[in-house]
């Protein structure tokens, strides 16, 4: 049997823009206000994707979710015709509006918490979608993220889906941006990591004062029991409350991992001795922790470039790469670091570097715009195969983005009733592609 780490990344949607609406992450507050393109940042991504295939990677796509979010501002007391509930709202509540134009469900690394088989009790993939409390316009993204989930693994025998978790703070999770699996083999039990940023029901405990801290360790135990996760195989790590004051809103801010290596800043955890120690006894094999010092790297360099927000993929030969944004290239200092990583010995040998302005703007990397799943060659047959990409699918993606997508779009624009028409001829349109079936509630009303 073969076994794959697959990533499906999300497509950007019709209404990205910049509305500064992430509290904790200085990329999204800086850009505030600033024109977006819809456009470029979908073919942005879909580039990505298409280099991650052509580099012999199984690359899949996750469909965006429809917004503006009209069924949402009706539940807030919005009524009338779908342009008067739009016009109401920018109105009378414009930064409800705004939170519920958001595009942020392109990033998937925040879609869902997934375990694949090898770690599992019942040996099936399992999936919890992430609940996002922690900011309004992502807590909208949970449903139709887990009934695109249903439509992707649309098969019982091989793939679990559970409810996201309560929608409250106390079990706030924001799924694989602070969850990293390591293996030997991605077919082999794993250690599947854990990282939160405080404790929900214990005040005494370490937390970020000024900044939130968006996952809890009550959510990351909930979804290990819902995934019927081996103690004696998880790891659960606390995030360093002073790098969350410094805008390291996610784990995967300041930290990767791919199998047996860990590349993380010398700042990211609490405890990290203890937890690592716990880490390398668990995995068994030996595993490579890659630190990055602070004397080399600042957290603030870090979380400028993204050099964390990377992805770290195997190729069939073995050697790793690392998925970086552009920022990292124009950086000095990063740049520098990682000639000196790709001359040491260590799995990584290439650095590949990626334009995702786009997405950085609002503090999405390479990492935030995927989700792993790690299959096997039985698992990935189940798999809905219109969402895996190949030549046909970008090409198919490409034009409707260029018939869909707006080239700009500033937050005024975002009450046009038209954007809304416009969004939801696109995604019905794409459910075709991708052979969803009706996965928005559009579709389902
Ligand atoms: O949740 N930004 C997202 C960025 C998510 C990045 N994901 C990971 N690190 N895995 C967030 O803060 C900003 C939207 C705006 O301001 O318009 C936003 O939602």
């Amino acid at each position: 049997m073969k076994h794959f780490e697959v990533n499906f990344d999300g497509l950007v949607g019709p209404t990205h823009n910049y509305a500064g609406l992430s509290y904790g992450n200085v990329a999204s507050l800086s850009n505030a206000r600033s024109v977006s393109s819809p456009r470029s940042a979908a073919k942005q991504g879909l580039l990505k994707m298409k280099a991650l295939q052509e580099m012999g990677l199984i690359q899949g796509v996750f469909a965006p979710q429809e917004r503006p979010d009209i069924y949402a501002l009706r539940r807030l007391g919005f009524q009338g015709s779908d342009a008067e509930v739009l016009s109401q709202a920018f109105k009378q509540a414009p930064a409800i509006f705004q939170a519920v134009c958001s595009a942020s469900s392109m990033w998937t690394a925040n879609a869902a918490t997934v375990s694949p088989s090898a770690d599992t009790t019942d040996n099936r993939v399992h999936f919890t979608p992430a609940n996002l409390t922690n900011k309004f316009h992502r807590s909208l993204e949970p449903q139709t993220t887990g009934n695109i989930l249903r439509a992707m693994f649309n098969n019982s025998r091989y793939f679990a889906h559970h409810p996201h978790l309560p929608d409250n703070e106390h079990f706030g999770d924001e799924g694989a941006a602070n969850h990293t699996r390591f293996c030997t083999d991605y077919g082999h039990t794993g250690v599947e990591m854990f990282v939160y940023g405080r404790y929900a029901f214990d005040g005494s405990k370490p937390a970020p004062q000024t900044y939130p801290a968006r996952q809890t360790r009550e959510a990351c135990e909930a979804v290990a029991r819902l995934h019927g996760l081996s103690e004696s195989k998880t790891v659960y790590v606390q995030q360093n409350p002073a790098v969350i004051e410094q805008g390291v809103f996610h784990n995967d801010v300041i930290a990767v991992g791919n199998q047996n290596v860990l590349f993380y800043h010398e700042q990211a955890f609490l405890d990290t001795e203890r937890k690592l120690a716990e880490l390398q006894e668990k995995f068994a094999a030996p595993m490579h922790f890659i630190e990055v010092p602070t004397a080399k790297v600042s957290v603030a360099e870090a979380v400028k470039t993204y050099m964390f927000n990377t992805q770290l993929v195997t190729l069939a030969n073995g050697d790793m790469v690392i998925i970086a944004p552009t920022e990292c290239e124009e950086s000095t200092i990063v740049h520098q670091y990682f000639d000196e990583l790709l001359a040491s010995n260590t799995p990584i040998k290439e650095v590949r570097y990626f334009d995702v302005k786009q997405s950085m703007r609002n503090g999405g990397g390479p990492a935030c715009l995927r989700l792993r799943v790690a299959i096997n060659d039985q698992e990935l047959a189940a798999v809905n195969q219109a969402c895996i990409m190949n030549d046909t699918l970008f090409e198919r993606l490409n034009l409707w983005v260029d018939t869909h997508y707006r080239d700009e779009l500033s937050t005024d624009d975002l009450a046009d009733p038209q954007l809304l028409i416009e969004s939801r001829t696109a995604l019905d349109e794409l459910t075709q592609i991708l052979q969803l079936g009706s996965v928005y509630a559009f579709q389902r009303n």
